[in-house]
């Protein structure tokens, strides 16, 4: 109640700034190709260019939301209120105490292996960058596109659909239909920067982990014809380190078109955890689906860690801003994460294969339970 008391007051707020024409300095800052972006959410956000969204925000490890194209005010308002600041979810959801599928979930977890990863996360590797506006990230999604409809195909009612942009890289997204037509949806950006535009961006760990992560889940569940009571999306979104463009755009659509979201799971970085822990994170999140999210993988996986990763971390942050419940699992808390990020290191010989495959095994695990939401 308190929460909802919240948004009404904050869509109250919000509905005043409605009417404003863009002024002439916002229209130059537009015709010159220049993006707004927030960084925290007090700034009313700051134009810069293309580049330098990469050079001194993404490579300096300061998360953003590129806002220049969003004019939904619920959206805007939920961008602007604090981490801690309650939830935004639509839909009320009353996620389960305890696992309660493991014989089905049992059952499929000796097939996940991290044997088509390996393959899958070089080829991603080998793309000079995943650059969501450089020919390479084109290239990148064409081929990802390729291989989730090659993957889909042991299962036909699954349906690959690629989600276009203003960029030219597409998200991709596979559905697993289930009896209801409410979603579960899994997460994980495929395109990635070396620190500037033109660099090497192997994007290895990041974020090339997560989507064999969920590549892999999606591999497990469509050879053994999974159908749960809820459908299943696994999502493949173009555009993240641009300040999470292809998720916004995609939640935007999901949001003026009603669907019913019962949980995102977002993972970002999945491949190197010297704690041998999944982490869980706990800031501009749902915590109820959060709570939940730490059962599961305390079940299947053993005990977790949990960070925080501030403002515009990652993709979950465009659900929970369209209005959808969205949590975020990472390989390791900050300071023991990856120090090769956003950088040319970021390469395949960092990955340590077990956190890939606890990380598969999490979201076969999670996909099955949360499928009987
Ligand atoms: C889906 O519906 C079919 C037909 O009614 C039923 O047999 C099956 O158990 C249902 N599956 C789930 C997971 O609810
Ligand atoms: C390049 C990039 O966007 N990487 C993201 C991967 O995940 C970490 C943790 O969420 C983010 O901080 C990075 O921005
Ligand atoms: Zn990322």
């Amino acid at each position: 109640m308190w929460t909802q008391a919240l948004y009404a007051a904050l869509l109250a707020t919000s509905i005043c700034s409605v009417a404003a024409a863009p002024s002439p300095a916002e229209l130059a800052n537009r015709k010159a190709g220049l993006r707004l972006i927030k960084t925290s959410p007090k700034s009313a956000g700051k134009w810069v260019s293309e580049e330098e969204k990469i050079t001194k925000y993404k490579s300096k490890g300061i998360g953003f939301v590129d806002i220049t194209d969003i004019t939904d005010n619920q959206v805007l308002s939920a961008l602007s209120a604090e981490s801690d600041e309650g939830s935004f979810s639509a839909q009320a959801v009353t996620y389960p105490t305890a696992v309660s599928r493991q014989t089905q979930v049992n059952a499929l977890l000796p097939s996940v292996s991290t044997t088509n990863p390996q393959s899958w996360l070089t080829t991603l590797t080998n793309y000079y960058n995943r650059y969501y506006r450089s020919t390479y990230g084109t290239q990148a999604g064409t081929w990802l596109y390729n291989t989730v409809v090659s993957v889909a195909s042991a299962n036909p009612a699954i349906t690959v659909t690629k989600f276009t942009h203003s960029f030219n890289q597409p998200s991709i997204i596979a559905k697993i239909p289930g009896n209801s037509t409410n979603l579960v949806i899994v997460s994980a950006h495929y395109d990635s920067t070396g620190g500037s535009s033109s660099a090497r961006g192997p994007g290895a760990d990041d974020n090339g982990s997560g989507v064999v992560v969920i590549l892999e889940a999606l591999r497990v569940l469509a050879n053994n014809r999974f159908k749960g009571k809820d459908t299943l999306e696994f999502h493949f979104y173009g555009g993240e380190e641009g300040g999470l463009l292809g998720s916004q755009a995609v939640f935007s659509n999901y949001k003026s078109t009603g669907k019913t979201v019962l949980a995102v799971v977002n993972q970002d970085m999945a491949g190197y955890s010297p704690s041998g822990k999944i982490s869980i994170y706990t800031d501009y999140v749902d915590s109820a689906l959060t709570a939940y999210t730490r059962v599961v993988a305390t079940a299947y996986t053993g005990a977790t860690t949990s960070d925080v990763c501030g403002y515009g971390c990652s993709d979950h942050a465009s659900a929970r801003s369209n209005g959808f419940p969205a949590a975020y699992v990472c390989d390791e808390p900050i300071s023991t994460s990856s120090p090769y990020i956003h950088s040319p290191n970021d390469a395949l010989s960092t990955i340590q294969w077990p956190t890939v495959l606890r990380h598969a095994k999490f979201t076969v695990a999670f996909l099955v339970e949360a499928s009987y939401l």
